[in-house]
């Protein structure tokens, strides 16, 4: 078979990747030696589902649960002690392109689930985690048969969760369920694509095509509460990490059609800005 310079070249990507990994293999990862979290057996007859959770970037259904404690908080107060929340993670049903097919509400089709995922608060839990250290919280993920990943591998947990931040209790979305909002994906408002500006939403960029007057200063907002960056490839353009609530702009002065996306999530963010003169 012959590889294209293309393939070769992510091939030789994926290999420097990998190599960065073992690199880094010496850093230590604190977690907890002994899982604390506990396999929550009777979930979904006895939990409250909160939120739903349309994921386009790697196309699956998200489906949160919380058990009495998790339910009983409120919108931007930390969640009491004895707060477990599961996450089931399903792939999204496809077309023949791929491509998520919707039901009737416009939401996606949970196909087979992959995993379990499971967060839990109690006095005390998590130092374990050290300078990852997310509050009171420890992590746990389980096979569909209950079994019990490693605990060390919870660092990474922790370690990502810790980005969300104390002001959200170090979850991502469940102000959907205290706020009453939609995991649906987002949608523009009529007209969006004339106004020089863009929001990233869900890992979606929203309008993701736009057409605006050579000159015009274009922003992008992130509006979501993961970190996305801004690529336009044919400049050389890069915007570099925007949190939550960052912005990023340009101005094109030259009429055409230039393709962006975001890199960390190329599958769903990219976009395209048309410049008239
Ligand atoms: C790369 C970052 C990252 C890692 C690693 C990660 N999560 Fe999350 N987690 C998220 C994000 C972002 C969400 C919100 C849903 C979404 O955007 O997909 C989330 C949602 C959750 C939720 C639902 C509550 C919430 O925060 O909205 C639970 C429970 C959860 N994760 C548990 C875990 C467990 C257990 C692990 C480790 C096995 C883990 N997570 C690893 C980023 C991460
Ligand atoms: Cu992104």
């Amino acid at each position: 078979m012959h590889l294209s310079r293309a393939v070769a070249a992510s091939i030789l990507g994926l290999l420097a990747a990998t190599q960065v990994v073992f690199a880094q293999e010496g850093v230590s990862r604190p977690a907890p030696t002994e899982d604390h979290v506990g396999y929550p057996a009777d979930y979904a007859s006895a939990f409250t589902p909160m939120y739903v959770f349309d994921r386009a970037d790697n196309r699956q259904v998200r489906i949160i649960y919380g058990n009495d404690p998790a339910v009983s908080r409120s919108a931007g107060q930390p969640f009491p002690y004895g707060s477990i929340l599961v996450m089931e993670t399903h792939r999204a049903m496809l077309d023949e392109a791929g491509i998520p097919l919707l039901d009737e509400n416009g939401r996606f089709v949970p196909g087979a689930q992959a995993g379990l995922f499971v967060m839990r608060k109690e006095p005390g839990f998590g130092a374990e985690y050290e300078r990852v250290r997310t509050g009171e919280w420890e992590y746990a993920q389980f096979a569909l048969d209950g079994t019990l990943a490693p605990p060390q591998n919870s660092f990474n947990c922790a370690s990502c969760h810790a980005d969300a931040g104390a002001t959200r209790d170090w979850t991502w979305r469940t102000d959907l369920y205290a706020q009453n909002r939609s995991g649906a994906l987002p949608t523009a408002a009529l007209g969006a694509e004339r106004f020089p500006a863009s929001t990233m939403q869900a890992y979606t960029l929203v309008p993701s095509t736009n057409t605006i007057r050579a000159g015009t200063i274009f922003t992008w907002t992130n509006a979501d509460s993961a970190v996305h960056d801004i690529v336009l490839p044919d400049l050389g353009v890069q915007s570099g990490r925007l949190g939550p609530g960052q912005t990023f702009s340009v101005a094109l002065t030259e009429p055409g059609s230039y393709s962006y996306l975001c890199s960390i999530h190329p599958t769903s963010m990219r976009g395209m800005l048309d410049v008239t003169p």
